[in-house]
């Protein structure tokens, strides 16, 4: 079965309290059963990964090599920061889709460049919530046109 891990980085635990007119009210907690959900709709298994942390983001994504099929990755504002993560993302040799709730090109200049988008398969964003269920669809289409 395809296994897809959902990671999201620094403030996304705070979904649904954070923000709201930018990120929704729906929590990081429905936002991960949702997928789990889609997962299962798709023939995929979901995992779902939150940290705040630069580190343990790289450690799960350098993990995912040859261990996972696919990543959905909404690394928060370590997306406009993070040649870390770039570099881990290149080196794993795993595909993953890039995803935001909010749509980074229409807010502040700083959240237009991404240092995820060079080494992702796309980006999804602007879509809310809704976007993660688009991103595992178009990482699983992905797949399977790989195989
Ligand atoms: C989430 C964040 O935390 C921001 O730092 C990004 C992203 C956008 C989102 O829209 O999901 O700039």
């Amino acid at each position: 079965m395809t296994d897809i891990l959902v990671i999201n980085g620094p403030n996304l635990n705070l979904l649904g309290l954070r923000q709201p007119e930018v990120y929704g009210r729906t929590t990081l907690a429905e936002v991960e059963a949702m997928c789990v959900e889609t997962g299962k709709d798709l023939g995929a298994t979901v995992t779902c990964l939150q940290s705040n942390h630069e580190g343990v983001l790289i450690d799960a994504i350098h993990a995912s090599r040859g261990t996972r099929d696919g990543i959905v990755l909404n690394a928060g504002a370590f997306t406009h920061t993070s040649i870390a993560l770039m570099d881990a993302i290149a080196s794993a040799e795993v595909p993953v889709v890039e995803l935001h709730l909010s749509n980074i090109h229409a807010r502040e200049t700083f959240r237009h460049k991404s240092w995820i988008a060079p080494v992702a398969v796309g980006q999804i964003c602007g879509f809310g919530p809704a976007g993660y269920a688009l991103a595992l669809r178009a990482l699983i289409g992905h797949l399977e046109t790989r195989t």
